[in-house]
């Protein structure tokens, strides 16, 4: 069977997990990669959006290849895009569609209604998938793959959800290829996970409607692929694609102390390429940073969140203290490992003066660069109730975050326009930027009051303010998927242009150029 996945504007482990799956099995599968330039977390341009814009090209390429199944990786932020381009291509082309991935995963009611969505996966997905690709042609079957909905006329059929993979050692290695064939530039970084699921259970994250609902008692949630297993698949794949830096994107790198002393001891030797990863304040101590250090990290990436002790406990289920945090930027810079620190707007019961110790806290501390979001409510995770105990919410705004069509990213302000945040947001943004000096007299002048509201525009200035970009990939990747596929679309419009010219041709698109 010939699976076409459907990518949004970024490399996804899920699908490359996926299509290992089926490739093993002896399945073909291949990609389309929707750019989806002016319309990202970091630039968003109705007009620009509109003229660079891929869905047709995508469609076309969809139609003339005449998949057996057309698979999307859904997160809630992307899923209005990818139920558009669901509806798109059930015009021109019968051909099933799968939804999998998060959004799918928690609010499995609301996305199978939708016409276009044929079957949806819950949770772990490589042996649901492949059991629909192998039963694609048998309904019977069909019917009893644990993990999957699908409809039969009016009915739909829920399947249990079997429990989560155990040994991750037994997975294929993800199948990089899929998107490095498609998308070259991708493969200058590479990105690995080590582990599924978290050792927390943070309210504004999806592993807390996870660990406690969907896979309660389905076997541990947090699961880690053994060190001589990560390092096999990193070691092959030096070889092969010749990366120069490395990605590990799991949800805290660094929670298991032993694993890591064990892991990083054999990465030095063996991989010996710069890194970047995730961590925690909790697990942060000398011994720790001078083992990253040594290993090649280059820059850690730490959720700190809010500032508020009190808050963080209570709504946030976080346990660290500020002391933590202060101690964990410390000795990182000490290291020289660039160090990110992750924060939070528009929590409950968050006040402006969380905010201005944010000010005082990274002017002192110094961390390389922050990013500010604004929360996004995720469906049904537990800050959801939370908010709906704090009248933030009403049931109404709830329902709408279920049906997931209309919602705001966290860059353009969050669930909750929360506009009184936004001067400070891009105030706070630049501090790591400015003198510590200047930033005093700056605060205490109050300058943040003064300052238009940037809203995503200073995540992308301060982003390219940045000096250290040698090894951020992501930075890099960001800017060649926008010359790379701005090029391609003005290039076909003028070679439409001139074809239009020679008598003999008509404009039309030519299937076999598409990317
Ligand atoms: C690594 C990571 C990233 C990486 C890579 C993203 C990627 N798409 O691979 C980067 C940094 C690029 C990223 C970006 C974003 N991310 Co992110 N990311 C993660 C993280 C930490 C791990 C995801 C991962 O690769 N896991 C390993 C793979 C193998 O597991 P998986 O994705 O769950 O896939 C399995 C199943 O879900 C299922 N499945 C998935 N897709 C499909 C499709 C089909 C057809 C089927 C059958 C099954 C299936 O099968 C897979 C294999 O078992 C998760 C946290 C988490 N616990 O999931 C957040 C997470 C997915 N991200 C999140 C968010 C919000 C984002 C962004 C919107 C943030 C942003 N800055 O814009 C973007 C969206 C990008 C996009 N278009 O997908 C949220 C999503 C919340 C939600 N309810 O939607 C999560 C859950 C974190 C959180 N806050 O709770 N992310
Ligand atoms: S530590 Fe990070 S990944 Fe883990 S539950 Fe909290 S927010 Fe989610």
């Amino acid at each position: 069977m010939h699976v076409v996945f459907i990518s949004s504007a970024c490399e996804t482990l899920s699908i490359e997990y996926l299509s290992a799956a089926l490739k093993k099995a002896g399945h073909q599968c291949t990609l389309c990669f929707d750019p989806q330039l002016f319309d990202d977390t970091f630039l968003y341009n109705r007009m620009l959006h509109h003229l660079f814009d891929y869905t047709e090209e995508i469609v076309d390429e969809i139609a003339s290849s005449r998949p057996d199944l057309v698979a999307l990786s859904v997160v809630s932020d992307n899923y209005p895009w990818a139920i558009s381009l669901a509806n798109k291509i059930k015009e021109v082309l019968k051909v099933p569609i799968v939804f999998g991935g998060v959004h799918p995963t928690s609010v499995p009611e609301y996305v199978i209604e939708q016409p276009s969505v044929d079957y949806l996966v819950i949770g772990e997905g490589e042996e649901a998938l492949l059991d629909l690709v192998n039963n694609l042609t048998d309904s019977n079957a069909r019917r009893k793959i644990p993990n999957l909905w699908l409809k039969n006329g009016a009915e739909i059929i829920k399947n249990e959800v079997k429990p989560l993979v155990q040994d991750l050692d037994t997975l294929p290695f993800p199948d990089k290829d899929i998107f490095y064939t498609k998308v070259p530039f991708l493969k200058e970084g590479y990105i690995v996970i080590t582990s599924r699921g978290c050792v927390n259970k943070c309210t504004f994250c999806n592993n807390s409607l996870y660990k406690d609902k969907i896979y309660r008692g389905k076997g541990t949630f947090f699961r880690r692929r053994s060190p001589d297993n990560v390092l096999s698949e990193l070691k092959a794949a030096k070889e092969k694609y010749h990366y120069r830096t490395v990605h590990f994107w799991d949800e805290i790198f660094i929670s298991d102390k032993k694993w890591l002393f064990r892991f990083l001891e054999d990465y030095r030797r063996e991989i010996a390429v710069p890194f970047t990863c995730c961590i925690h304040s909790h697990y942060i101590d000398e011994e720790v940073v001078s083992l990253l250090k040594e290993s090649y990290c280059w820059q850690a990436i730490m959720g700190v969140q809010s500032l508020d002790e009190e808050l963080k406990k209570k709504i946030l289920n976080r346990r660290e203290s500020n002391a933590q945090v202060r101690k964990a930027i410390q000795l990182l810079r000490k290291a020289g490992i660039l160090v990110i620190c992750e924060n939070m707007l528009g929590l409950p019961t968050q006040t402006e003066a969380d905010l201005l110790s944010m000010l005082q806290f990274y002017n002192e501390t110094r961390p390389h660069r922050l990013s500010l979001y604004f929360l996004r409510y995720y469906p049904r995770t537990e800050i959801v109730d939370i908010a709906l105990a704090h009248r933030l919410l009403t049931p109404e705004d709830v329902e709408d975050l279920h049906k997931g069509l209309n919602a705001r990213s966290f860059i353009q302000g969050g669930t909750i326009r929360e506009r009184r945040f936004e001067k400070l947001q891009s105030y706070l943004l630049f501090v790591p930027f400015l003198p510590q000096r200047l930033n005093k007299f700056l605060i205490t002048i109050k300058i943040y009051k003064m300052l238009p509201r940037l809203g995503m525009l200073t995540h992308s200035v301060t982003r390219l303010l940045d000096r250290h970009k040698e090894f951020d990939i992501d930075a890099i990747c960001f800017m060649k998927r926008y010359r790379t596929f701005m090029l391609r679309k003005i290039g076909k419009v003028f070679k439409n242009t001139f074809r239009f010219l020679r008598p003999s041709q008509r404009p039309g698109v030519d299937v076999k150029e598409l990317p």
